[in-house]
């Protein structure tokens, strides 16, 4: 009973269905089936499928962000059940991300999000249009493993490069991993500023961020 629930919450992830994703999610609680399977071979199964096959231009961008809206909307439903059962959703590290301060880009950002708490990181998502005081304050305050800096126009890319030098004057660089993002952004870029990686994309951002913590090779 529970594999095929699981089976149908993973698909109705991958064909994009939000409210039917909700729906079989609250299905699940209400039969006092695991909340943390369903996440995991799920919701969680459902987006990284996707996320792989858009990386191999399978599917279109809308495919991914409808998949990515229905495991976000549907993981608000089961992870009150999963902390009430204290089920731990295995943290592997802190991540802040924000789009930079004069952009309003986020639909590239919010996969990046998505995608990396899909894979066990605990995400700080701060927006968009983010003043670099922000990001130094955050970064103070809540001591992240990773600080995630996307930016869409050529204009505001320059504000990774502010935000890492007010983290450097902060004497708060050598604490943080930067990675830098954005349509615009480059691996040359991301270089020139010094920032500790770049990722084309979500799929690469999540492999870049562990690669950046050791998880993997
Ligand atoms: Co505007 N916009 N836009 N725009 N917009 C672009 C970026 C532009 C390239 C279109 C164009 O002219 N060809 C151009 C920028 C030119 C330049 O400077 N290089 C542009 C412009 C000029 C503007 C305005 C100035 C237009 C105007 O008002 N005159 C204005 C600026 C507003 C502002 O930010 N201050 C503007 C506004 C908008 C909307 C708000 C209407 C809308 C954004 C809606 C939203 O995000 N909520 C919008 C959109 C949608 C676009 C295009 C069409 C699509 C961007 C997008 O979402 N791509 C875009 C044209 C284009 O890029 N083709 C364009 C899909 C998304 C999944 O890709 O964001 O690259 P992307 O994210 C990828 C990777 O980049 C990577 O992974 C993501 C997913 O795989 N990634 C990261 C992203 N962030 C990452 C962070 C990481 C790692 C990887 O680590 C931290």
């Amino acid at each position: 009973m529970s594999t095929n629930l699981i089976e149908k919450l993973k698909e109705a992830v991958i064909v994009g269905d939000r409210d039917e994703a909700i729906k079989i999610s609250r299905e699940i609680i209400d039969k006092g089936l695991d909340p943390l399977e369903a996440l995991k071979r799920g919701l969680v199964a459902g987006v990284l499928e996707v996320g792989e096959k858009w990386v191999r231009e399978e599917v279109f961008l809308a495919d991914l962000v409808m998949s990515a809206e229905a495991m976000k909307a549907a993981s608000e439903v089961l992870k009150p059940e999963i902390i009430k059962r204290g089920g731990v959703v295995k943290k592997f590290g802190k991540v802040i991300i924000g789009t930079v301060a004069g952009d309003i880009h986020d639909i590239g950002k919010n996969i990046v999000a998505t995608m990396l708490e899909a894979s066990g990181f605990e995400v700080i998502d701060l927006g968009v249009d983010v003043p670099t005081e922000t990001f130094v304050e955050k970064v103070r305050e809540l001591k992240p493993d990773v600080l995630g800096l996307s930016a869409l126009l050529t204009t505001t890319m320059l504000e990774q490069k502010n935000v890492i030098e007010a983290l450097k004057r902060e004497g708060l660089r050598d604490g943080v991993k930067v990675i830098v993002g954005g349509a615009p952004v480059t691996e040359e870029w991301a270089k020139s500023i010094g920032a500790d990686g770049y990722a084309e994309d979500a799929v690469r951002a999540v492999r870049l961020v562990k690669k950046l913590l050791g998880l993997e090779g």
